[in-house]
C-alpha cells in the first residue's frame, strides 16, 4: 500500500513532487482555518425587573423573518415560530429551540431571560451561513456592544488531513474504471438522495451528501438518442435534488428540490454527446456540491474508438468541518479548499496505483466538479495523442504528430484524454495546477510489473 509512496520519494528527487508535497503537508497543517469569533459578553449595570415580549418568526427557505429585534434587559422572548418553506427548518439558540419543524408546521418557544445579544439560527447545515439567522439586540439597561455578534455558524477549524497518513487494512479503493457503454437504448435508474458518512482521507470522515452513498455519485453512461429515466427518492433529512447537465429540461420541474420522503421522476433524452456533470442543486448549492452531491454521466461520442481499458477521474474539493461532521460552507464560500481529489478520497491511487500495460491504449475521462477549483489534468511521463473536451476532438492522431499535456477544465466541464506508456515504470497522475498536488491530488498509474512495488491492483 506505501509501495506507491516509496516510488514516490524516488520519483520526487527527479520531479519535485515529493518536496512539493512536504511543504503542502506543512500548509495543510497550519493553515486549517479559523474559529469563530467567541461571544462578546457584556455587563449589565443593573437588572431590570423581568419581563415578556411574544414576537412571531417565519422560517422562510433560507431567511428568518423578522431579521432582527430587539428587546430590554431580562427579557424572556416568547416565540411563535412557523415554517412557512418548502424544506424542514427550525430556530435555536445553542440546543435551546424548537425541533425540526416540518413545512406549515409551527411550535411556541422562550428564549431567556435575556440580557446580552444573541444569535438566533436554523441549524440545519449550511442553513445559517446560508442567511438563516436573526440578532437579538438587547437594549435599555445593557452596555452596548461595539463586538460583531457571535456567530455560531462556523463549525471550527475542520478535521486536520494529514497527508502522510495511510488508509487502515479495510480501506478499500473507489475503481477508476469506467463501466463500458450499456446496449441498451433505455434506462431507468433509481437514484438515492442522503446524507452518509463516509472516510475522505485517511481516518478523516465527513458526513456527505450523497446519491447512492457516494460522493462522487455513480458513473452513469449511454448513447445519443437514449432514454434515462431517474427515480430520485430522498431518503435524507436535509432537502435534496438533482439537475442533470446532459439533459435539456425546465429547472423548475425536475430539478425541483425533494423534501425528506419524497420522490420524483426525472426523464430525458441524451440529445449530445460528452461528459456531463449531475448534481444537487438546493440552496445554498455551493453546499450541496462542495459537500459530495455530484456525479458524472457519459453520453458516448458517436464512433468512440475501442480503447484497452478506460478510466474516469472526477476531481473535486474538500472543504472540511469537523470530524463525521458536514463541510464548512464558510471555507467553500471562501474557496479555502482542505483537499483536491480524483474519486473523492486524498491521494486514493498513490495508495492504490492502477495497473495497466505499456504499450497498450488507455483513455481517461476527466470531470471537474469543483465546486470551485479547476483541473489541469496531466499524466507524468506520456504525452496525450487525442484530446476531447466539451463536446468536441481538440487533437486527434495525425501525420502532423500534436501533442497534448493538460486537459484544461473549469469546474463542471469534461473531456477524456488518450494515451500509452512506452516503458515499464510508474506514471503520477496530477493536476498541473502544483498546489494542489500536494492536498491530495496525486495518483499513480503503473505499467507492467515495476520493481519494489508490491503488485499495484489490477
Ligand atoms: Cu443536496
Amino acid at each position: 500500500m506505501d509501495s506507491g509512496y516509496k516510488m514516490m520519494a524516488a520519483f520526487g528527487s527527479i520531479l519535485g513532487v515529493g518536496a512539493l508535497l512536504i511543504a503542502s503537508v506543512a500548509l495543510v497543517k497550519d493553515g486549517g482555518g479559523g474559529g469563530s469569533p467567541s461571544a462578546e459578553t457584556k455587563t449589565v449595570a443593573a437588572t431590570p425587573a423581568p419581563t415578556t415580549k411574544a414576537i412571531d418568526v417565519e422560517l422562510g427557505d433560507l431567511f428568518i423573518k423578522p431579521k432582527s429585534v430587539e428587546v430590554a434587559s431580562n427579557t424572556t422572548l416568547e416565540v411563535t415560530v412557523k415554517n412557512t418553506g418548502q424544506i424542514p427548518h427550525n430556530l435555536k439558540l445553542g440546543t435551546t429551540g424548537t425541533k425540526l419543524l416540518n413545512p406549515g408546521d409551527t411550535e411556541k418557544v422562550k428564549f431567556g431571560p435575556l440580557t446580552k445579544d444573541v444569535q438566533l439560527l436554523c441549524d440545519v447545515p449550511g442553513h445559517a451561513a446560508a442567511g438563516m439567522t436573526m440578532d437579538v439586540k438587547v437594549a435599555a439597561g445593557s452596555e452596548h456592544s461595539t463586538a460583531a455578534p457571535a456567530t455560531t455558524v462556523a463549525a471550527g477549524p475542520g478535521a486536520k488531513i494529514d497527508a502522510a497518513a495511510t488508509p487502515g487494512p479495510n480501506w478499500k479503493r473507489r475503481e477508476p474504471i469506467m463501466p463500458s457503454t450499456p446496449s441498451a437504448t433505455t434506462h431507468r435508474i433509481a437514484l438515492e438522495a442522503n446524507e452518509t458518512v463516509v472516510e475522505v482521507a485517511p481516518g478523516v470522515t465527513q458526513e456527505m451528501w450523497t446519491f447512492n452513498g457516494q460522493a462522487p455519485g455513480p458513473v452513469l453512461r449511454g448513447k445519443v438518442g437514449d432514454t434515462f429515466e431517474f427515480t430520485l427518492t430522498n431518503k435524507g433529512k436535509l432537502g435534496h435534488s438533482i439537475d442533470f447537465h446532459a439533459s435539456k429540461v425546465a429547472w423548475n420541474v425536475e430539478m425541483r428540490t425533494l423534501k425528506p420522503g419524497e420522490s420524483l421522476v426525472y426523464k430525458f433524452e441524451a440529445k449530445h454527446s460528452g461528459i456531463f456533470m449531475y448534481h444537487c442543486g438546493t440552496a445554498p448549492a455551493l453546499h450541496h456540491i462542495g459537500n459530495g452531491m455530484f456525479g458524472a454521466i457519459i453520453i458516448d461520442p458517436p464512433g468512440l474508438p475501442a480503447v484497452e481499458k478506460e478510466f474516469i477521474f472526477v476531481q473535486s474539493e474538500i472543504y472540511t468541518g469537523p470530524l463525521g461532521q458536514p463541510g464548512d460552507l464558510t471555507k467553500m464560500t471562501n474557496e479555502a479548499w482542505d483537499a483536491v481529489v480524483f474519486n473523492g478520497y486524498f491521494n486514493q491511487y498513490l495508495h492504490s496505483p492502477i495497473r495497466i500495460e505499456p504499450n497498450k491504449r488507455y483513455r481517461a475521462w476527466v470531470l471537474d466538479a469543483g465546486p470551485s477549483e479547476n483541473s489541469s489534468f496531466h499524466v507524468v511521463g506520456t504525452i496525450f495523442d487525442t484530446m476531447y473536451k466539451e463536446g468536441a476532438y481538440s487533437l486527434r492522431p495525425s501525420d502532423a504528430k500534436g501533442g497534448a499535456q493538460a486537459l484544461d477544465l473549469q469546474p463542471a466541464q469534461g473531456g477524456f484524454v488518450e494515451f500509452s506508456m512506452d516503458a515499464v515504470g510508474l506514471y503520477p497522475i496530477v493536476t498541473h495546477k502544483f498546489a494542489n498536488v500536494g492536498k491530495g491530488a496525486l495518483g499513480l498509474f503503473q505499467a507492467g510489473d515495476v520493481p519494489g512495488t508490491s503488485g499495484a491492483a489490477h
